[in-house]
């Protein structure tokens, strides 16, 4: 019934001319900044601690009169995402535990009613964006492990949190929905909502039609995402792909390799969790990200990397610093990546490819093994190569099998030698 009473409702769904322009912007942006931070950010155990730590909500409650993020500054937070080169951020509004880090009035659960520091931190982080020019989206996760009516049992979070044997779904939903109604009405535009934690419970009623519509007639500019891993329902206005490039599943979450005709995001760690991780020192290194990043625009995807920020309200020194080392590579080759779209030639192990409005085509040789490569011919005879860097002529033929690159070791450069191409 859940499924069929979701499509029946959502099948004709036509984004509308404000939604539309969002997802030309959404594509043009390319990169933004995922914020996990919480009550659990006190324990430095990443965000699922609750569910890992066993934890019933009676004692989680205790948490949020112990989050006083005296160091938070959204202006430099704000300033950060500018020199990083990213476009947008998306923070939690309210992640698995329940608590909610923005003022809500159907709950007392809460950042300004149950904290110690007593505001309301995307309020403040929304002015600033506004103010900064950086669009704000909200990931809210649907599964809760704190609201009493999370029901029926089952999925994470069952067996300890102490939570009633009954409950009221509806009464949930209604629940989440006012919330949803809180965060796109009382924050001005926002860019979109991203769902995460519907895995957690794949028979239930999520009433998914009505929480779209919901969602797209309050701000129909808001785009809809969901971390679902399964193909974009209906409703929907971007594809989420979790800890890997489109259509590839590496980690096991995706459950599909159908990479749909909406604009496409991939997420990303820069250590093992998203939220902070006192103990974790296993972060990627600039090369890594910068190669995940250029990859995923050869699909046409965009980048959302994620930092976990401290109780105190700072981004971990180790973030910001590989941060503003990937914005210093942007403010050399953004150019190849800001308003593109996939290139002719889809990722490769050595590389990817992408193109400019113009026409332009950017070959991004990220893996070079020796001086020669043989690539895929482009749709085109070539017209002019040349190198992004420098502009010197490239040496390449075009034969029956592919385009012949000679590239030799003093043109390749350390993360990506990137070819500018004129058809
Ligand atoms: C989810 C969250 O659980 C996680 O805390 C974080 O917010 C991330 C961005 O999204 O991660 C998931 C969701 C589902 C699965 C694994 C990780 N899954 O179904 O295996």
């Amino acid at each position: 019934f859940a499924v069929s009473s979701l499509i029946f409702a959502q099948e004709n769904y036509q984004p509308s001319k404000e939604n539309l322009e969002s997802r030309e912007w959404f594509q043009d942006a390319k990169y933004g900044l995922f914020i996990h931070w919480g009550v659990y950010s006190i324990l430095g155990d990443g965000e699922w601690v609750m569910n890992n730590q066993k934890i019933p909500v009676k004692q989680y409650e205790r948490l949020p009169s112990f989050f006083n993020p005296i160091d938070f500054d959204a202006a430099e937070w704000v300033s950060m995402v500018k020199k990083a080169g990213m476009k947008y951020i998306t923070i939690t509004s309210k992640h698995h535990d329940g608590f909610a880090m923005f003022d809500s009035d159907v709950s007392e659960y809460d950042i300004v009613d149950k904290t110690p520091y007593g505001k309301d931190v995307i309020k403040m982080l929304k002015d600033e964006c506004d103010k900064q020019g950086i669009k704000l989206f909200f990931y809210h996760s649907q599964l809760d492990w704190h609201h009493p009516d999370y029901f029926p049992r089952g999925g994470t979070g069952s067996g300890f949190t102490g939570r009633p044997q009954n409950g009221n779904w509806d009464n949930y939903i209604d629940y989440m929905n006012a919330q949803l109604t809180e965060l796109l009405t009382n924050y001005g535009e926002i860019g979109g909502i991203w769902f995460d934690g519907m895995w957690d419970k794949k028979n239930a009623d999520w009433r998914l039609a009505e929480t779209y519509s919901l969602i797209h007639e309050l701000q129909p500019g808001a785009m809809i995402g969901s971390n679902h891993h399964v193909k974009p329902y209906p409703g929907e206005d971007f594809q989420m792909f979790e800890r890997d490039l489109p259509g590839e599943n590496t980690m096991g979450f995706n459950q599909t390799n159908t990479i749909s005709a909406l604009p496409l995001e991939m997420c990303e760690t820069m250590n093992g969790t998203w939220g902070f991780n006192l103990q974790d020192q296993n972060y990627k290194s600039v090369k890594r990200l910068i190669q995940t990043m250029v990859k995923a625009s050869g699909y046409g995807a965009n980048f959302l990397l994620n930092t976990g920020p401290m109780p105190n309200g700072e981004i971990q020194p180790e973030n910001v610093d590989t941060l503003i080392k990937m914005g210093k590579w942007l403010e050399k080759y953004g150019e190849t990546i800001y308003e593109t779209r996939k290139g002719p030639i889809a990722p490769q192990d050595w590389g990817a490819t992408t193109i400019a409005k113009d026409g332009t085509v950017y070959i991004h040789l990220l893996e070079l093994k020796d001086e020669n490569l043989l690539i895929p011919s482009l749709p085109e005879k070539i017209n002019s190569a040349t190198y992004f860097t420098g502009g010197e002529k490239v040496n390449y033929s075009e034969t029956d099998y592919g385009i012949l690159l000679n590239i030799p070791k003093e043109k390749q450069e350390n993360y990506d030698t990137i070819l500018t191409i004129k058809m």
